[in-house]
């Protein structure tokens, strides 16, 4: 076998899949400019109802991936991804502690369920990952996950960063954040470890970076729609009245 279809060894393949975090949300100017406290209210709060659309979708997207999984293992650790959005009689989950964080940034739990703020291109990217982990295998649709390798360093920024920018926001909000700072992490090994031990070749080893590129496409496409409507003030059909 010539050099270059050699297939990575564990520890390159992880780091192949780690130097994806480059393309990383955190790095969209949308992200940039909300870190630096540059977003008026309409933005933080378009943000915020935006994001519910995707946080609703999760559960869904991992109980897809739960119907295509026939390994019991697996089952039984990746329930707890659907536990920990929806939550439990008595531990509200992680969709509650995001109507929270609307409650503080002045939305009202009304709109934000009714993903009236929800633009199109935030809708198609969403659609377009839950739809993906519907019809891959199970072990493709879990490697779509480990964007969350790069998450736990986004949501110890907001932690750090919003109390000061945004001193309007109520602190209950920030309850979702500090949830994701554990639950990403145990999550990720997880997924990671399906990763590395399912893509054998070096071609299986690149469709694998080539999925979490596809997942990185989609963060950063719903940001790009968002800065459209809340950094530009041009949502869609801004000009047709
Ligand atoms: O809050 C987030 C979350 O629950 C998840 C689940 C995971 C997945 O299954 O794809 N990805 C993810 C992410 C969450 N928050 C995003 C953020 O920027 O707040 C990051 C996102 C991810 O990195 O994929």
């Amino acid at each position: 076998m010539t050099e270059e279809r050699t297939p990575w060894t564990r520890e390159e393949f992880e780091a192949q899949l780690r130097a994806k975090e480059k393309y990383y949300h955190i790095n969209h100017d949308f992200h940039i400019l909300m870190n630096e406290g540059g977003l008026d209210k309409e933005a933080v709060q378009g943000w915020v109802a935006n994001r519910f659309y995707y946080q609703t979708t999760i559960p869904i997207k991992d109980a897809a991936i739960m119907a295509n999984c026939p390994d019991r293992d697996t089952r039984r650790l990746w329930i707890q991804r659907i536990i920990d959005h929806d939550g439990l009689k008595g531990e509200e989950g992680g969709i509650e502690a995001w109507l929270q964080l609307a409650e503080a940034v002045g939305l009202t739990r009304e709109e934000t369920l009714s993903y009236e703020h929800v633009l199109p291109g935030v809708k198609f990217a969403i659609d377009a990952y839950l739809n993906f982990a519907r019809r891959a295998t199970w072990q493709e649709a879990a490697s779509s996950s480990l964007t969350e390798l790069f998450a736990p360093k986004i949501h110890q920024k907001r932690l750090d960063n919003w109390p000061e920018i945004y001193p309007w926001i109520d602190k209950d909000g920030y309850i979702y954040f500090r949830k994701r700072l554990t639950e990403a992490r145990r999550d990720v090994e997880h997924g990671l470890n399906i990763t590395l031990d399912y893509y054998k070749t070096r071609d299986e080893q690149e469709r694998a970076l080539g999925i979490l590129q596809f997942k990185l496409d989609i963060l950063w496409t719903m940001l790009d729609s968002m800065w459209m409507a809340y950094i530009e003030k041009k949502p869609p059909f801004y000009n047709c009245k």
